[in-house]
């Protein structure tokens, strides 16, 4: 049951980050998902990600839309700030709380269905504004919580549990976040953790919009041979461009890596991103290559993971806006209201 608390106690040997923290801290409630859901791994790579980069837990603000991928934000960082939205309405939600308070770390959490279906409207917008999250999309292919029917992103041809084909064309979340001008954007998997906590790392730490796709596959409705979501589908059809390093802003790089293997991408944070690349013909700072590439292994039947676009000094809504440094609420009523005269110079523009 959520609403059941994990005890408190732990080893008094287990290691403590930077600021003290164990990986304990950045723990939520006892998630209540299936046994062997990506989901859950997903959660644990969340809190890996946070523990390593010393992050305070209250000052992350996780949100959330409906279904069981929207469960998971409950299930870690319980000392965070958290909104579980309405089904498909997260992103506009977390968007108006990051204009009113810039000073926190926003995580988004969504499912395909949430995303792709009800809410791509809302899921296409924050990206191509540039709201500075991190959006994580937990895709099974399927409504996991309301007992499996297809998703948008299931791939046209592929199987259900109980033997239907579907048909449909699939929307492909990571080609979706290239066109609207997402500035990271990554693709993994929910059981490649050694991929998946670096890439929440360095979404982290980037300035500007960042979506992850991570195939999670459902155990119980989504696990069969026919599906494109399965743990041996993912694993037999994975192309990975590249394996990404997350270098913290306060450590120093070293170049110990062969030129042309290596691509290193500078943060706005000051962090780097050390990519050793997999393939050579793949460039994760060209948009349009990108997102030539994904069609063309998408037509030949493979998965493409890694980090798929890095914009380098990327710029995020506040910026774009010119609003002021501090967070809105705490704006004083001195600075919200200048006085009569600086009133008139304003209304004087519009006369
Ligand atoms: C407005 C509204 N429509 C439909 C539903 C029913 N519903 C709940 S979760 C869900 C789909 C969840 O799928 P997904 O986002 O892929 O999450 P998963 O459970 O697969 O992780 C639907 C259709 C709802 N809760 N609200
Ligand atoms: S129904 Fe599927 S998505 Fe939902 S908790 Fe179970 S395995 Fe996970
Ligand atoms: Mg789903």
């Amino acid at each position: 049951m959520t609403y059941i608390a994990k005890p408190k106690l732990h080893h008094p040997s287990l290691a403590t980050n930077k600021i003290g923290f164990t990986r304990r801290d950045y723990e939520g409630r006892i998630s209540t998902l299936c046994a062997g859901c990506g989901h859950d791994s997903i959660s644990a790579a969340v809190i890996q990600a946070c523990f390593e980069l010393d992050i305070e837990p209250h000052r992350v603000a996780k949100f959330s839309g409906i279904g069981c991928s929207s469960k998971t934000p409950d299930y870690f960082l319980g000392q965070a700030h958290g909104f579980n939205s309405v089904h498909g309405r997260m992103p506009s939600v977390l968007t108006g709380a990051y204009l009113a308070n810039r000073g926190l770390i926003y995580l988004g959490v969504s499912g395909d269905g949430d995303s792709a279906s009800i809410g791509l409207g809302q899921f296409v917008h924050c990206l191509r504004r540039g709201v500075n999250m991190v959006y994580i999309c937990e895709n099974n292919g399927v409504y996991g919580l309301t007992k499996g029917q297809f998703s948008a992103t299931a791939d046209a041809g592929s199987k259900s549990k109980g033997g239907e084909t579907n048909t449909d064309a699939p929307i492909d979340l990571v080609s979706m976040g290239l066109l609207m001008g997402a500035t990271y954007v990554a693709r993994s998997f929910s059981g490649d953790k050694k991929q998946l906590v670096p890439l929440i790392k360095g979404a982290l730490s980037h300035t500007g919009s960042a979506i992850l796709d991570v195939i999670s596959p459902c155990v119980t409705f989504n696990n069969h041979a026919g599906s494109t979501k399965s743990f041996d589908f993912v694993r037999e059809h994975n192309d990975t461009v590249n394996r990404v390093d997350f270098v913290p802003a306060t450590a120093e790089i070293t170049v110990d890596y062969e030129p042309g293997t290596t691509q290193v991408v500078r943060q706005h944070d000051g962090s780097y991103l050390k990519l050793a690349k997999l393939r050579d013909d793949y460039d994760p700072s060209n948009r349009i290559a990108a997102l030539a590439y994904l069609q063309e292994r998408q037509a030949a039947g493979e998965l493409v993971t890694g980090l798929l676009y890095v914009e380098e000094g990327a710029a995020d809504l506040h910026t774009h806006l010119g609003t002021i440094e501090g967070p809105l609420n705490k704006l004083t009523e001195k600075a919200l209201c200048p006085g009569a005269a600086a009133l008139e110079v304003v209304n004087g523009e519009y006369r």
